[in-house]
């Protein structure tokens, strides 16, 4: 424990020696005699909350990033006081707080440091706003890496970094720029083989700096607020991830379409364009699920209109959009025209949910339909009303999802690109400015869109889109990553991005494919387009500015290789569901870094290229142009070339041979990889077997797979299916046992087993130990099986 002052620097104060101790039940409220409380809250074993006052005063207890659902209890509680420190300790962890300084430290039980105090709680009094500024310094532990937060766009380690959280419209953002729009503050740190989290839960501008200033310090302060953070104990990264989404929330299951192809422009109009994009996809056998409309759908760009011009019967044409399996998708901004003939506006004026300046008047900004005022949905009331403006959208004309824009809030023509600070809100309750209020602004309009959506859209599930976010808002709405650009430096960064949201317990998340800005070529967009089926929010959208980008823009080469990929996203679709339904479940990150796969070893610590798709394929994107393969990192484990079931062994760099028309991929061996057929879009076939490409292990290895209804609520009640599958390879016998839950009743009787990488030729198939026909499994000469869904062992021998 540091107890040297030298590095206190003069404008900070401190907190000095405790005086009073009290306890109750799981809270610990440690008091020094300046005045600084320290309230330790246990929320589960690996879970424990610091938040610190001063003056004797707490701020109200607040938060709009936690989850009200979130489990809590521990299975051991315990506090020992010594001369020196109070020592609390759960089932899993230890934290110390010195009766000196305040200062804290965490260890695991044998001992091991994972977390520990520099300079601890210090604030600074904040003359000009009122307040502090909010301070922590931690040690910075031996060769200790950082990951998470957000949507940073640079390196995935953070460490030497030091980023910030404000809610930013970043046209055309470059590498390393920060903030973008997101404020996640939330990081993992990993050391000696033991992750651990802090998500410091201050919705004020936050900055973190990781070893940056000083090589030894990590440290992280607010503009204002409580210093009120979270610690959560791995040891392993993913159960960091696990642990932050259980506070924080995970999704509900969002309908399959929604993980299907999406395609979007600024903008597809009128409906003579629509259509006929449409009829292409069909045309050209390019799956595709959803069809975006843009800000130009709506009547002088006012929110909930249409320009009946350019979309004359918009109920008609999404109902034949529907018939052909399309889902359409609207925009909906926060900005509302001050126009005095429009009717939301009226009901806005009328009933004062207009956000206000200081001093009393509408806070006034410019967005697309010239000025505007702006919602403030951080009032309960603002919010109910937002939701109920969805109901002829939804109801009346069947529009299927919505997309929140511009809500940092952007407002144009101002140097600071969002609300002037004095800006009032609710803040649910608790008045405050923008300066608080402003990262979470765009969050709760998108929580009033997601309530508005789930209620007209039952019993269906709703899907919301959103761009701004913080902490949390991955309950309602899946997010994009904003403006990007058609450079080949940005599909870096979109691969960096994704796996830094996923760790960030933010995984329904997509980029721009191809980019937003200025115009891929075939190379770049089909590169974009063979990782893009990797992310869980999967669309193509571009500024429509200039020259297109859908899957036929670029020649008939490039159109085949993108319908390939997206035809392969169809076919994933039970594997990439089921890793869905981990996420909102276990709060497992739908995309690993590598790291996360084998934090262990240490060469994973700084790559940022390969990725683990789900839990067992592995992933890494070609990024440069006339690339005919590439070297990467194989993680531990014996993996299957998917394109030519070559088997190779982890631990190792490897050069990877993929041609414009691959990318390199590998199945973990062992694994059971469910497979739908090539659908034009979720729901065109009755799925009449279930594919699993089963890749042989000597060994054991577990897979799973989650289906129900695709949609709907009935899932709640037991109906869905889940199969765990547990594999077993010897030496000449493959031994798959299945353990089935739940009610839902597949439209399929059979699965196609198809075995790669068997060692052996198959003798004998027994199936629930009777020895069946090997005619009449139809025994190929592919290796592939066809067996009975239900069965509960599968033997295969071999000779
Ligand atoms: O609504 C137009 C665009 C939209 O296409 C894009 O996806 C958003 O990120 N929007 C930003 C506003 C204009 C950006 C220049």
């Amino acid at each position: 424990m540091i107890t040297n002052t030298e590095l206190e620097y003069k404008g900070n104060l401190y907190p000095n020696h405790i005086v009073e101790y009290i306890r109750d039940k799981d809270k610990f409220y440690f008091t020094t005699d300046n005045g600084v409380i320290l309230e330790i809250t246990v929320i589960q074993d690996r879970t424990i909350r610091f938040r610190y006052a001063t003056e004797h005063t707490f701020q109200p207890d607040f938060s709009y990033a936690i989850d009200p659902d979130a489990r809590r209890g521990y299975n051991r509680l315990d506090i020992v006081e010594t001369k020196t420190e109070y020592i609390i300790e759960t089932a899993k962890v230890q934290v110390l707080v010195d009766k000196k300084t305040l200062r804290t430290q965490i260890s695991d039980l044998e001992g091991n440091i994972i977390n520990e105090d520099e300079l601890g709680f210090h604030w600074e009094e904040n003359y000009e706003y009122g307040g502090n500024t909010v301070k922590m310094g931690k040690i910075t532990q031996n060769s200790e890496s950082y990951y998470g937060m957000g949507d940073k766009a640079t390196h995935s380690n953070l460490k030497g970094k030091r980023v910030s959280n404000w809610v930013t419209d970043q046209y055309a953002y470059g590498k390393d720029q920060d903030p973008l729009y997101k404020a996640i503050p939330f990081y993992i740190g990993l050391h000696g083989g033991q992750a651990y989290g802090i998500f410091f839960d201050n919705s004020f501008k936050t900055h973190f700096d990781f070893a940056h200033e000083r090589r030894n310090t990590t440290s992280y302060w607010a503009d204002g607020g409580d210093m009120d953070y979270y610690f959560f104990y791995g040891p392993e990264m993913y159960k960091v991830v696990r642990a932050y989404t259980n506070l924080t929330g995970a999704p509900e299951l969002p309908p399959l379409w929604a993980l299907g192809y999406h395609q979007s422009k600024w903008s597809y109009f009128p409906e003579s364009q629509v259509k006929e994009l449409a009829q292409t996809f069909r045309d050209e056998k390019i799956p595709c699920d959803a069809i975006y409309l843009d800000i130009d759908y709506m009547d002088g760009f006012r929110c909930f209109t249409w320009d009946k011009t350019k979309f004359p019967d918009p109920k008609r044409m999404i109902a034949e959009l529907e018939e052909d399996g399309f889902k359409t998708v609207i925009m909906i901004d926060p900005g509302i025209k001050i126009d005095k003939e429009y009717s939301v506006y009226q009901e806005a004026l009328k009933n004062d949910y207009f956000c206000k300046r200081a001093d009393g008047p509408n806070m006034k900004g410019k967005v697309w339909p010239g000025e505007c005022n702006f919602p403030d949905f951080t009032n309960p009331e603002v919010r109910e009303w937002w939701a109920n403006l969805y109901k002829e959208f939804m109801v009346e004309m069947g529009v299927h999802a919505v997309w929140n824009d511009m809500n940092e809030p952007a407002v144009m023509e101002v140097p600071t690109k969002t609300a002037p600070l004095d800006t009032r809100h609710n803040y649910d309750g608790h008045p405050c400015s923008h300066r608080k209020a402003h990262n979470v602004y765009g969050m709760q309009m998108v929580r009033a869109t997601y309530e508005g959506v789930k209620k007209y859209v039952y019993p269906k599930r709703p899907m919301v889109i959103t761009r701004a976010a913080y902490a949390g808002t991955q309950r309602f709405s899946s997010t994009w990553t904003g403006d990007n650009v058609a450079t080949w430096e940005h599909l870096w960064i979109a691969n960096v991005q994704m796996q830094r949201m996923c760790m960030s317990g933010y995984s329904f998340v997509g980029s721009d494919i191809g980019g937003f800005a200025e115009q891929p070529n075939g190379e770049l967009f089909a590169r974009w387009i063979q990782i893009g089926i990797f992310h869980p929010f999967c669309r193509v959208h571009s500024s429509g500015d200039h020259g297109d980008q859908e899957p036929w823009s670029f020649g008939t080469e490039i159109t085949d290789i993108v319908r390939k990929f997206i035809e392969l996203r169809y076919q994933l679709l039970p594997y990439l569901y089921t890793m869905f339904w981990r996420y909102t479940r276990e709060g497992r990150p739908m995309l690993q870094p590598i790291v996360c796969f084998d934090q262990k070893d240490t060469q994973t610590h700084f790559r940022t290229d390969e990725f683990i798709f789900g839990e067992q394929i592995l992933v890494c994107p070609v990024q440069e142009p006339n690339a005919q393969g590439r070297r990467m990192y194989i993680p531990k484990g014996n993996w299957y070339n998917y394109w030519n079931d070559e088997m190779i062994g982890g631990g190792k760099e490897k050069w990877v041979v993929a041609g414009i028309d691959k990318i390199p991929m590998f199945i973990k061996a062992g694994a059971m990889i469910p497979k739908y057929p090539v659908q034009q879009y979720v729901g065109e076939k009755v799925i009449k077997e279930l594919v699993l490409d089963v890749y042989y292990t000597k060994g054991a290895e577990n897979s799973m797979v989650y289906e129900d209804a695709n949609d709907g609520y009935a899932y709640e009640n037991g109906k869905y299916s889940l199969r765990n599958f547990k594999l077993l390879g010897k030496e000449k016998e493959l031994i798959i046992q299945q353990f089935k839950d739940g009610s839902f009743i597949t439209t399929y009787e059979t699965f196609k087993i198809q075995l790669h990488g068997l060692p052996f030729k198959i003798k004998s198939v027994e199936v629930d130990n009777e020895k069946v026909d090997l005619e009449a499994i139809k025994l190929n000469g592919d290796n592939s099986i066809e067996v009975f869904k239900d069965f509960t062992q599968l033997h295969i021998t071999g000779e």
